[in-house]
């Protein structure tokens, strides 16, 4: 499961991209400072089923902090895009080919409109961020669309001997899109049947269709610390959809997870507050108190652990699951309890879990058995939010 960090240059992706994942990309007050994307692991919080058991759990990956499982999520941060990048604008759209696998996108917009679409220093206040918000789903539909267009004479010859959603999903099956998908796409609007009748608006609303499948986007309205932020909130959310936006201090977030990386204060991400562990400094103190008064109590905490649970759980339906050796010890074999958590599809089953863990564990699958009932469960039977299960397999 991969989530992309997309937006206009400037806008805070990489500051986002390193308070979530701890790393140290390059960040700057000026546009197009990320050229190369960055890879990193960010985290989806979840109350670990441990606390059942009574044990501490022993991740093979991502952390436990108290009740609190980070269950590893890999997030990419890219160059900014700008209005008409599929025109060749800015750095154009062509690194966007480096967010191909993600299932889901953050739009990385600054609330504060300190910064315009170009990603141009206008001055707080000065730039309407709904302007923003409504170009880049239509860059990355123009994205989509290049990728057909590229192919397109092969494609609609193609389309003579085999059926429309299959030849048009060849091309998208790197956005992770099925044939399925295709199909349903294509039953939702009036498309021309044969492929080579199609016009350029009909591929770019064929596009914006597929991108809505395979690149779901949630608005991380960022720079929520600044002032003219909180006054553009509310448009934002009436002019986008309350449901699509979360309000984000990417660098309030940065700061208090270092400050807890240094033990200054006890911070677990998300949380509503923060607490000292030792007498700081005068100008720390003041930055730390800032945020607690500006972001924690305004708006209940800084928003990336949110955006990222959100887009986990509202964007891509999304459960988790501990698959385990032990039945009655919730371990592996070699007696690490809870050692995995997966993030699967809700609606995945028991061979979906095994294919997940690794092929021979789908090709030698017996059975599955919940580990909570000891019931068996059958190969296709719909796996629960926080299920742990045991998967037998032939030797
Ligand atoms: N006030 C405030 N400033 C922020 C926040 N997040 C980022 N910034 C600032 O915004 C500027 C741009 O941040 P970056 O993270 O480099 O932005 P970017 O979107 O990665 O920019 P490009 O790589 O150039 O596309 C920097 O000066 C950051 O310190 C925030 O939450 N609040
Ligand atoms: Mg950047």
């Amino acid at each position: 499961m991969e989530i992309g960090l997309v937006g206009a240059p400037n806008s805070g992706k990489s500051t986002f991209f390193n308070a979530a994942t701890m790393l140290n990309a390059e960040t700057g007050n000026r546009p197009f400072v990320t050229i190369k994307p960055n890879e990193g692991i960010a985290y989806v919080k979840v109350k670990c089923v441990h606390s059942e058991l009574g044990q501490k759990c022993n991740p093979r990956h991502g952390y436990c902090k108290g009740e609190w499982r980070f269950v590893p999520i890999k997030l990419w941060d890219v160059a900014g895009l700008v209005p008409d990048a599929y025109k060749g604008k800015g750095l154009g759209n062509r690194f966007l080919n480096d967010i191909m696998q993600a299932s889901a996108l953050i739009h990385v917009l600054d609330a504060s409109g300190s910064t315009n679409c170009e990603g141009e220093i206008v001055g707080e206040g000065n730039f309407d961020p709904c302007v923003t918000g409504k170009f880049l789903t239509k860059e990355i539909a123009h994205w989509i669309k290049g990728i057909l267009a590229k192919n397109w004479s092969s494609l609609s010859k193609r389309v003579e001997s085999e059926s429309v959603s299959a030849t048009l999903t060849k091309p998208l099956s790197g956005l992770g899109i099925t044939e399925e998908d295709v199909h349903d796409v294509l039953r939702k609007a009036d498309f021309p049947e044969r492929v080579s009748q199609w016009n350029d608006s009909a591929l770019l609303e064929f596009a914006e269709l597929v991108r809505k499948k395979s690149k779901p986007v949630m608005i991380a309205a960022n720079k929520i610390d600044l002032k003219s932020s909180k006054e553009n909130l509310e448009r934002l959310r009436e002019e986008l959809g309350k449901e699509n936006i979360v309000a984000v201090s990417a660098e309030a977030e940065l700061a208090l997870r270092k400050a807890a990386e240094q033990n200054l204060i006890e911070y677990i991400p998300g949380d509503t507050d923060f607490k000292e562990l030792k007498e700081l400094p005068e100008k720390q103190k003041n930055a730390l108190e800032f945020i607690r008064e500006n972001v924690l109590q305004e708006f209940g905490c800084t928003g990336v652990q949110k955006i990222i649970n959100s887009v986990a759980f509202d964007l891509l339906n999304l459960i988790v699951v501990y698959p385990v050796e032990d039945q009655n010890k919730w371990s592996d074999s070699k007696g690490n309890v809870l050692p995995d958590a997966y993030l699967l599809k809700k609606g995945s089953t028991p061979l979906d879990l095994a294919a997940k863990i690794h092929s021979s564990f789908a090709e030698k699958f017996v059975a599955a058995i919940d580990c909570r009932t000891g019931q068996k469960l059958s190969h296709d039977a719909e796996l629960e939010n926080n299920a742990v299960i045991k998967i037998q397999k032939r030797n």
